[in-house]
């Protein structure tokens, strides 16, 4: 859609400009790591196998109308008998990186050192860790992917009270001990601002607090970074020289542009959108060490209401925070355009002072939040360089959903479409723009359970039959599109992959492209 600027110009988002969306033909760094990833609860079942205690997650999905359909990870991807397939699709992929996370009650079922390790869950990580290494995939763990151990939720409210620091530390160093000798690449936390505001505020995913306010996702905020920046220490001072492995966390950054760039106004609501999306987290740890403005100012606001206790950082933990971190993890989706709403500072929080939206040619995948936009992700990237000290970037996701249709679309054009533009993006970033930029990950190996949506939104590479006992798993067209990348380090001139690239991107980017799964 053309648009009118306040100042008469015109713009459009959508249409094409070939500055900006022309393809670029290269390879990646030596040594650029390509991954896949998983999460614990979204693929392995075995919910309560083997000594395993449950989750925050088992309990919501088992509690009616949460979850769409009713669908559970009781049995997901059953990757908890399946793991050796998995490795060989990885295999076959040619992938030398898989990122999945350890499930916490797996291993302490009521969430405590005290408590008790469960040496059945330690073996099934022994054992992936093993199969990994041995067909060449070396493992990439997310410490915590959102499954809570019940226990920790009912005892003290989970990440509300800051004794979950001495739990998670105890969880964080057991993982580095058992496993750090074949584990180099440690993820602490994995979208702290998702499960913060979607489990403590509007209570879409476990452990479902709907807390209006912004306090609680606000206090479990500053939970998460304490222990984040406790196990990253305990790392740095005790594992480090043994084992010679990198920590870091995973956040959730998307990109955003003012709706009328010409509007002072909307540029200010962006800004405010990002500081508080994108910097809430990354500023005390790759910034300099306090929450951005905005966060502060929300603060300030709800002390003039209410009684606030311990959201405070005192230098010392602001020192300790930051910096506590070896790389910068990505998880990046989509962009959006951000418009200024004006709001009642007494009654309003800075949450309701602006209103996004996609342009309406972009092109949507099966989950209503995900448009392909793909010269986001290299503004994105330029933005972390610039704002948080030119980190070294692993992207820890990217990634495309389709529907749960019948016949299953193994001719997922779109997907290949989405992972062909950003991942040129990430060229474009590192040869353009010098960003560090070390890895690319693909969410999601294999279709899963995806959190409230339940198995109604498909991410992965592999096609699952979530209705055969069985969970056979088959790849879809991305999965050998994929895998051609990886094998070509990129796009080659003269490559098969490059011209097959060349022959269908007018297509990709054509407003509202390819809509082969929806
Ligand atoms: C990631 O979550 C998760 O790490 C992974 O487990 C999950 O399966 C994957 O992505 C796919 O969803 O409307 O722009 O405000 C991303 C979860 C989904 C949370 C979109 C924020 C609203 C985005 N995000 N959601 S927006």
């Amino acid at each position: 859609m053309m648009s009118t600027t306040a100042s008469g110009a015109v713009y459009a988002y959508g249409a094409c400009d070939p500055a900006r969306d022309d393809f670029r033909p290269g390879t990646f760094p030596d040594g650029f790591i390509w991954s896949t990833a998983t999460a614990s609860y979204q693929i392995e079942g075995g919910w309560n196998t083997d000594g395993k205690g449950q989750s925050i997650w088992d309990v919501f999905s088992h509690t009616p109308g949460k979850v769409q359909r009713g669908d559970t990870g009781d049995v997901a991807c059953d990757s908890y008998n399946k793991y050796r397939e998995d490795v060989q699709l990885m295999k076959a992929m040619g992938l030398k990186h898989y990122r999945f996370s350890l499930s916490w009650p797996r291993i302490f079922p009521d969430g405590t050192l005290a408590g008790g390790v469960n040496q059945d869950g330690v073996d099934y990580y022994n054992k992936l860790i093993n199969e990994l290494i041995t067909n060449g995939i070396a493992p990439i763990v997310t410490l915590y992917h959102w499954d809570l151990p019940q226990a920790l939720h009912e005892k003290y409210g989970g990440w509300m009270d800051e004794a979950i620091v001495d739990d998670y530390h105890n969880y964080a160093t057991f993982a580095f001990q058992t496993f750090g000798d074949r584990v180099k690449f440690w993820l602490t936390f994995n979208e702290p601002m998702v499960f913060c505001t979607h489990g403590y505020m509007t209570g879409e995913h476990a452990p479902g607090i709907q807390d209006g306010t912004m306090v609680s996702s606000l206090r479990c905020g500053h939970t998460v970074l304490k222990a984040h920046a406790k196990a990253w220490h305990t790392y740095n001072t005790t594992f480090r020289h043994l084992q010679g492995g990198k920590v870091g966390i995973t956040l959730n950054l998307s990109w955003k542009e003012p709706r009328d760039p010409d509007l002072p106004t909307d540029v200010e609501a962006r800004d405010r959108a990002l500081q508080i999306f994108n910097d809430w987290f990354a500023q005390p740890i790759f910034g300099d060490g306090g929450f951005p403005p905005v966060v502060e100012e929300s603060l300030r606001q709800l002390r003039s209401v209410m009684k606030l206790e311990g959201l405070e950082f005192s230098d010392e933990e602001k020192s300790s925070i930051r910096g506590s971190a070896d790389f910068f993890g990505l998880n990046h989706y989509t962009t959006r355009l951000v418009a200024n709403k004006p709001i009642d500072i007494k009654t309003q929080t800075v949450l309701e002072s602006f209103e996004e939206t996609p342009a309406p040619e972009w092109p949507r995948a099966q989950s209503d939040w995900l448009f392909a936009v793909q010269w986001g992700l290299r503004r994105l990237l330029t933005y972390i360089k610039e704002k948080f000290g030119d980190p070294e970037v692993y992207i820890t996701e990217n990634g495309w959903s389709g529907g749960d249709v019948q016949p299953p679309v193994l001719e997922d054009t779109s997907r290949m479409c989405y992972y062909m533009t950003y991942i040129d993006e990430v060229l474009k970033a590192i040869e353009e723009d010098g960003v560090k930029v070390r890895g690319y990950t693909a969410w999601s190996l294999l279709d899963n359970f995806e959190w409230a949506k339940g198995y109604t939104e498909r991410f992965g590479l592999h096609y699952v039959d979530f209705t055969d006992p069985h969970r056979p798993r088959t790849p879809k067209q991305s999965a050998k599109f994929y895998s051609d990348i990886i094998a070509n380090n990129g796009f080659p001139e003269e490559a098969a992959i490059t011209n097959m690239v060349k022959d269908i991107w007018m297509k990709c980017l054509a407003p509202k492209a390819v809509k082969d799964e929806l």
